[in-house]
Order: structure tokens, then C-alpha cells, then sequence
């Protein structure tokens, strides 16, 4: 839990994980104190006050680029486990699903849950979360919605490119991989291709003032096509904040891609849809009907603990917050 003494520690207990192939690094003490109240203002203080605790856990030589970190606190609802923000090599996460999945068998691994129901508060609201066994976990995810459908943008080298925008519990622009010259499938011989069609397509979006709803930055952007495996419904690629791309099918991400199944008469209520990573990982995901144009997403996936340790912040150490 982060600690409530005011203090930042020089030293962190982290647990490392990953959930289909997507890491997670979970801060179980030593994190910064951040007080009290809803966990999106406790998101606030950390990257006003902290931002340096959240570079140190990311970023080499601590961390990767491709690391989820998600720090425990004390939830301020009473009915969750744990309250958990996410972050990465540049910044916060609304909600990670492949996290959330690492956070649910991080604390079974550490026996402070039980196989059953738990739920996580996380900074969009609480996750309510079934752990089906000690590796493998049902979310549900906030609730999802597609904003704006075929949007047109002028992407360098690409042409027009058009796409959905999608919330999942971030916000994402889904491109048809096959509708990109040159794309020819999404595979990981492809990935630096896919990384930079898609860099480009981000830059695109900022470049021509297309967001989300109420002005929100797009920050993901994700490309499908067919699945790889005759059982899958179909393949992803997801290109996170900081340039790393998604190893899993990208929790979030399958939930924007349901939000907009789901708006084409696509994919029915409770059907299953088995979403393949890059890296050939899956995700079974299903909704229900939530608000008006929204769906509640459940995401089921495994993932495995794979190292503990503690991060140490030597204050004489030139890279005690990181590289960069
Ligand atoms: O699983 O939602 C997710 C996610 C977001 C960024 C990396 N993974």
C-alpha cells in the first residue's frame, strides 16, 4: 500500500507480473502518501507531487517502456479490496484491463484474496472482478461506448485513413488494419510497421483537433483484422501512450472494440468474442446492455506472477528517477 506517513520511501516492494504477456508491476509498499478521497483525486496528487516515484518504477533502468505500474491504496469505498491507479513510461491510465486482471492474481498470490468475487476502485470507477482461479480472472469493465464512427483523418504517408472512436475505460482510434496500404497483417514480423502507421495516425488525430468526448485526448490507437486461429474472432495491435505497443489484446482496448461490435449489430449481448494479441495472446471478452449507446464489457484472461522484489532509489544515484 502506498505509505501514510507523508513520506516517500527509498525503497519499494514491487510484485511483477503479466497478463497475457503484458507486464504489471504492482507496488505493494513504499509508494507515495496520498491522502484521502476519491482515487481520481488521489491520481491528481500523485502526478502533481510524485511524478518522480512513477518514473523511477517505469523507466529504465528500473523499468521498460512496455511496464504497467498500479499502485495499491486504501480504497476510499469500503466494498473494494484495494483502490489502484495505473501508470506508464509517460504518464496515468484511466483503467488498465490487462492491470486490473495482474492486480486481481497479484493479490491472490500475495493471500490477501480469495478465489471469488473482489472489486478494485480505480480512478473511472470500481471494477467488479470474478478471480476463477489463482491465474485467471472476469472483469467488467466500466461502462463503453463508440463516440463517433468512420471518421476521416489525413495521416502522412497513409492518405485518408478512417476509424472509430471508442471509449473502453481509455480512449481509442480503431483503424481496419487491412484498409492500410501496405499493412499486410498483423503479425509480430510487422509490429515496427504497425507501430509506426500507427504513430502517425496519432499524430494525425492531434494535428487535426480530433478527440474524444468533452475534448479528451486519444491516446490509444488500436488496429484490427482477422484472427490468426481458426477459434479467435480476431487479431489487434495496440499502440499504448508511450509508444510501446500491447502485448495482450489490451483490456481496454477489446472493450472499445466491443463498443463498437456491439454498435453495428455485430456481436450480441453475451456472445463470446475471443480477441487475439499481436503475440497471438487472447482475451474472452462479453457484454451487457449499461446506459443508453453503452455496454458493460467482461473481459476474462490469465496472468502469472513472475518476479518480486524492491526497487531501490539510492539518493546518490544519477538515474534514481529514471532515464528520460
Ligand atoms: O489492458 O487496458 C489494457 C491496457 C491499456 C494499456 C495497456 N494495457
Amino acid at each position: 500500500m502506498a505509505r501514510g506517513n507523508g513520506e516517500v520511501s527509498n525503497s519499494a516492494r514491487v510484485i511483477d507480473s503479466h497478463t497475457a504477456g503484458e507486464p504489471t508491476r504492482v507496488v505493494v509498499d513504499g509508494g507515495p502518501d496520498l491522502g484521502d478521497g476519491p482515487i481520481a483525486e488521489r491520481l491528481r496528487r500523485f502526478a502533481t507531487h510524485h511524478d518522480d516515484f512513477r518514473r523511477s518504477v517505469i523507466l529504465e533502468p528500473r523499468g521498460s517502456d512496455a511496464l504497467v505500474g498500479a499502485l495499491l491504496c486504501t480504497p476510499a469505498d469500503p466494498g473494494c479490496a484495494v483502490g489502484v491507479i495505473f501508470f506508464n513510461n509517460v504518464g496515468y491510465l484511466n483503467m488498465c484491463g490487462h492491470g486490473a486482471i495482474g492486480v486481481a492474481v497479484t493479490l491472490a498470490y500475495l493471500g490477501s484474496v480469495e478465489v471469488g468475487e473482489l472489486r478494485l476502485e480505480t480512478p473511472v470507477g470500481v471494477v467488479p472482478v470474478v478471480l476463477r482461479t489463482p491465474n485467471e480472472a472476469t472483469i467488467e469493465n466500466v461502462p463503453s461506448y463508440r463516440f463517433r464512427s468512420a471518421v476521416a483523418v489525413a495521416v502522412e504517408g497513409l492518405g485518408n485513413v478512417r476509424g472509430d472512436i471508442a471509449w473502453g475505460g481509455n480512449w481509442f482510434f480503431l483503424v481496419d488494419a487491412t484498409s492500410i496500404p501496405g499493412l499486410a497483417a498483423i503479425t509480430l514480423d510487422a509490429e515496427p510497421e504497425l507501430t509506426e502507421a500507427a504513430r502517425r495516425i496519432k499524430a494525425a488525430l492531434v494535428r487535426g483537433g480530433v478527440t474524444g468526448r468533452d475534448g479528451a485526448e486519444i491516446d490509444h490507437i488500436e488496429f484490427f483484422g482477422p484472427p490468426v486461429s481458426a477459434d479467435a474472432h480476431g487479431r489487434n495491435f495496440v499502440l499504448c501512450p508511450g509508444a510501446a505497443y500491447d502485448r495482450s489484446p489490451c483490456g481496454t482496448g477489446t472493450s472499445a472494440k466491443l463498443a463498437c461490435l456491439a454498435a453495428d449489430g455485430e456481436l450480441r449481448p453475451g456472445e463470446a468474442w475471443v480477441q487475439e494479441s499481436l503475440i497471438g495472446s487472447r482475451f474472452v471478452a462479453r457484454y451487457r446492455h449499461g446506459g443508453a449507446n453503452e455496454i458493460v464489457p467482461s473481459i476474462t484472461g490469465e496472468a502469472f506472477v513472475c518476479s518480486e522484489g524492491t526497487l531501490i532509489r539510492d539518493p546518490r544515484d544519477p538515474f534514481k528517477n529514471g532515464i528520460g
